[in-house]
């Protein structure tokens, strides 16, 4: 039985493949699949084949980091093509992966699904130090600070983010919002974070249900 585009798109994801990645993607797109399911069934799909592969020691972070790039590279042909909500912008959102991280898939994904729901994002990239989430949400008039964390080694780093926005003039009118894999609900109680999801979808819903609020 031959393959459905969104299962190839997962294969040459899992293979690093980016030339007929996209050329599926894009066939995909043109055969009225639609990008949510190009998304989720097939760059989703490859990637946590992926990571699976990755626990078990069949493959190691070279062929992880092609694999990745082809996600990325397949994102952002895809973000295009994500329903835009035709609502007046909500609010601002800082988002950023924490210092010391430098894992990205999973925050382009919340960016994605954020946008999704009609939310401006300035996405300040991985690495990044918690004073420069104080400062991008004051430059910005952010209603929301989103943080990912991807390492147990550097999910302390958004209790730096709480700290700092709490030491700032900005304690009180910013939320903190966190999420990636070793966080959980939890950690955040504990380091006082507003909000954690799980998933960038939740993440994308609680984000727009804070900017709404008052
Ligand atoms: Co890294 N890595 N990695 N890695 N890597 C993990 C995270 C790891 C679990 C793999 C493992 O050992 N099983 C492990 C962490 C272990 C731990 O901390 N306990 C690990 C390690 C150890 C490392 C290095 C230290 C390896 C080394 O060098 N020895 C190194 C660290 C580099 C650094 O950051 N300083 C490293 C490097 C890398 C690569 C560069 C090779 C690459 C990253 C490429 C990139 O991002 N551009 C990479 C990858 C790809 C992974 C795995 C295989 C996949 C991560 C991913 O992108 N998943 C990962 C294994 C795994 O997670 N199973 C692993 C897909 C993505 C969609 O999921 O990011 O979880 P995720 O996002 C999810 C949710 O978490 C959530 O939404 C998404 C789903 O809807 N979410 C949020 C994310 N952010 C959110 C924010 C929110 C809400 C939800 O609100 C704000």
């Amino acid at each position: 039985m031959s393959m459905t585009y969104p299962e190839k798109i997962s294969l040459y994801v899992q293979q690093g493949r980016v030339a007929p990645m996209l050329e599926c993607l894009e066939i995909a797109l043109r055969s009225g699949i639609s990008a949510e399911e190009i998304l989720e069934d097939g760059l989703l799909a490859g990637m946590n084949a992926v990571s699976t592969r990755y626990k078990q020691s069949e493959i190691f972070i070279p062929e992880v980091l092609v694999s990745s790039r082809a996600m990325s590279i397949g994102m952002e042909v895809l973000e295009a093509s994500l329903q835009r909500s035709d609502r007046p912008c909500p609010g601002t959102v800082i988002l950023g992966t924490v210092k010391g991280d430098l894992h990205d898939i999973g925050k382009s994904l919340v960016k994605m699904m954020m946008e999704g729901k009609g939310l401006k994002v300035i996405d300040i990239g991985v690495d990044v130090p918690a004073q420069t989430f104080v400062d991008k949400a004051r430059e910005h008039g952010a209603k929301v600070i989103a943080c990912s964390a991807l390492l147990t080694t550097t999910m302390n780093e958004i209790q730096k983010v709480v700290e700092a926005v709490n030491a700032s003039d900005l304690a009180g009118k910013v939320y903190i919002m966190a999420g990636g894999a070793p966080v959980s609900q939890q950690f955040c109680d504990y380091i006082h974070a507003d909000v954690y999801t799980p998933t960038a979808i939740a993440a994308a819903e609680a984000a727009l249900a804070l900017c709404l609020s008052e």
